[in-house]
Formats: structure tokens, sequence, C-alpha cells
């Protein structure tokens, strides 16, 4: 069901309305990995980054621009000069990271909290779901305390960027809210 800009060059580019989403989370969550497993269907090797990678993801004539930020200290200050007209936010938290999802939380209601964003839905990727002893889907939105969430439609996916489980799903809940609109 997932074809990518690449794969798929007959789709024509005004097919579909492009939705801007932007994948954020602190550094080494594994924003990068997903974002190449959305465009090429591969683990690629990643390095920190600095800034931001930019992708067109197209599924069933749908477009999506995504962006994948930088999620270093340094850099999270930044974010908010992608918000402008985003539709989604796609939050990446590394489930085997204890220690770091109460920097996770402060950063998220801080982005719910900008006028930028009040329309956009929020999808939060519970990754790394295949290190053994990783936080579940239960105890990151436990921690994240998201059914206190009530001014963004959100959601929660557990996936492995490594092998691609759960990409689709969270891609796919994209796209129905899309359809209720
Ligand atoms: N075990 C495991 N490792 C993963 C997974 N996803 C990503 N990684 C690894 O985590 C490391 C960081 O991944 P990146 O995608 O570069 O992380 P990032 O969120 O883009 O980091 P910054 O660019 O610094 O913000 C890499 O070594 C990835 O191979 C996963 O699902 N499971
Ligand atoms: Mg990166």
């Amino acid at each position: 069901m997932l074809a990518t800009s690449q794969q798929n060059q007959k789709v024509p580019s005004y097919v579909g309305s492009e939705h801007k989403v932007i994948i954020v989370g602190l550094d080494n969550a594994g924003k990068t990995t997903i974002l190449y497993q959305f465009s090429m269907n591969e683990v690629v090797h990643t390095s920190p980054t600095i800034g931001s990678n930019v992708e067109e993801i197209v599924v069933n004539n749908t477009r999506f621009l995504m962006w994948d930020i930088g999620g270093q200290e340094s850099l999270r200050s930044s974010w908010n000069t992608y918000y402008t007209n985003t539709e989604f936010v796609i939050v990446v938290v590394d489930s085997t990271d204890r220690e770091r999802i109460s920097v996770t939380k402060e950063e998220l209601y801080k982005m719910l909290a900008h006028e930028d964003l009040k329309k956009a839905g929020l999808l939060i990727f519970a990754n790394k779901q295949d290190v053994k002893e990783c936080m579940t889907v239960a105890e990151i939105s436990q921690f994240l305390k998201l059914t206190s969430i009530k001014d963004h439609q959100w959601h929660i996916q557990a996936c492995c960027a490594l092998t691609g489980e759960g990409l689709c799903q969270g891609l796919e809940w994209m796209m129905s809210r899309l359809k209720i609109r």
C-alpha cells in the first residue's frame, strides 16, 4: 500500500493535495531512519541530523511532505521554525530511553501549546520495540499523559524502524484523519 515518490513516478504531482508533516523527537529516537523507511523502504545508515531532511511520500494519491528535524538539545529551540502549516506532528520516542521520557514529555506539551500547531494531529511512534525490556505503548502513554490531551487528535503506534513494523499503521491513521475532516 505504501508507495514512494521515487517508486511511483506515474502519480502526477497535481493529484491530491500535499500535507505537511514534521517528525520530531529527541536525538537518537529514530526519526531519520523512519523517514527513509517511508521514502525508500530501507534502513539507511544515519548520523545525527543537523538541520533537517525532507522527503515527499505518496500514499494512494495523497502526498505528504515530511520534514525530519534534528533532535539534539541545541536544535530543539528551532523546531518552531518548521511549524507553519503543519497538519501532522509525528513524535518519535525511543522506547528504550526511560531516562529521557520526561524530556520528551516537556517538549511534547510545549509543541501542543504552540499557536501554529493548534489544528495539527499528533502521531506518536513508540520506536525500537525490537529491543528487549523497552517501554510498552501503555507505559509511554501513561508517562506522556496522552489521555489528558483533549485539544488535538492523537494516536500512539508501536513500531520498529529497522524492520518497518508499525510504520504503515501510523500512516493509515493519518490518512483516516484526513478523510473525516
Ligand atoms: N534497535 C533499534 N534501533 C533503531 C531503531 N530505529 C532507529 N534505530 C537506531 O537508532 C539510531 C539513531 O537513529 P536516527 O534515525 O539517526 O535518529 P534521529 O532521531 O534521526 O536522531 P537525530 O538526527 O540526532 O535527532 C541509529 O543507530 C538507528 O539505526 C529501531 O526501531 N530499533
Ligand atoms: Mg536524524
